[in-house]
């Protein structure tokens, strides 16, 4: 039996990236609308939501029926007990995302995708950024293309929360791929990744978890993540979300990158996140 997809009331944000999504209440949409935002996910790589009225339990059980969820973090532990999915980012608890990155590439599944809810927000400011990575790869002249397509890159999570799993949780972190994590090692992945779904390739490094490129010297790998990361961010590439309270994003993980702007001062926000397990990124020259 063929099943049609539900046509969900997209409104673009640009010819192939972004799009917020009309009409539906996600705490209460149908397996049919859920399999059509999935499908969307992956056609605009960044969704948004208006007007939900999403809490932990019901973004917990969202997540559950996208997908299968992780924990919060490799790292850092849920919001509460009762939550352990729910990774909170608080600005009160030094949480900002104000570096370009792709969610925990640092290890070898990254996350499919993540779902964000806004908690409390600041009365200006704290945009989010999205980059479509597939945009800018495709936008690379074709012997830059060719070049990335062979490259592997480092990606190593101490930086940004080596302190939480040595300080905070006693080297004890969460159980990500069926092990408790208690030390980040590098991990490397292809510089250009196939997305699994579509075989539409991305750039796949970021300035938050990526450290070097493999096999070339550290002149060359800086040179080269410098070219990616300025191409990647063009604004061209780039939607950028007002939030307002009620409002929901859902990114692709593995076709973009976000920046969250760290402008408002001393004010409070506070998003929740939950993400989806995803799987080994693969790259143009990986033996399957
Ligand atoms: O605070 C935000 O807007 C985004 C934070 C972030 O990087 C994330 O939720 O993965
Ligand atoms: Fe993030």
């Amino acid at each position: 039996m063929t099943q049609t997809l539900l046509q969900l009331d997209l409104d673009p944000l640009g010819p192939y990236f972004g799009a917020n999504v009309r009409g539906i209440a996600l705490a209460r949409a149908t397996d049919a609308e859920l399999a059509a935002v999935r499908a969307a996910l992956v056609e605009r790589k960044v969704l948004f939501f208006t007007g939900q009225d999403l809490d932990p339990d019901t973004q917990v059980e969202l997540g559950r029926r996208l997908g299968e969820l992780t924990a919060s973090h490799p790292v850092i532990g849920g919001v509460d007990d009762d939550h352990p999915e729910i990774y909170a980012l608080d600005s009160a608890d030094d949480g900002f995302a104000d570096v370009w990155h792709t969610d925990v590439t640092f290890m070898p599944r990254p996350p499919l995708g993540s779902i964000l809810r806004a908690v409390v927000l600041p009365p200006s400011g704290g945009d989010t950024n999205w980059a479509d990575s597939q945009a800018a790869y495709d936008s690379l002249a074709e012997p830059v293309r060719r070049l990335a397509d062979q490259l592997t890159a480092v990606h190593d999570g101490n930086r940004e929360f080596g302190y939480y799993l040595t300080q905070r949780r006693g080297g004890k972190g969460s159980v990500w791929d069926g092990e408790v994590v208690t030390r980040l090692d590098p991990v490397e992945h292809p510089v250009v990744r196939v997305h699994p779904e579509t075989g539409r390739k991305g750039i796949f490094v970021n300035p938050g978890f990526t450290s070097h490129i493999v096999g070339v010297s550290e002149a060359e790998s800086r040179g080269i993540l410098d070219l990616l990361y300025a191409h990647l961010t063009r604004p061209e590439h780039i939607v950028r979300h007002r939030w307002h309270l009620g409002d929901v994003a859902m990114w692709d993980n593995r076709s973009t990158a976000h920046y969250a702007n760290r402008d408002y001062g001393a004010a409070h926000r506070v998003m929740h996140r939950i993400t989806l397990r995803g799987d080994r990124p693969s790259g143009p020259a990986t033996k399957v």
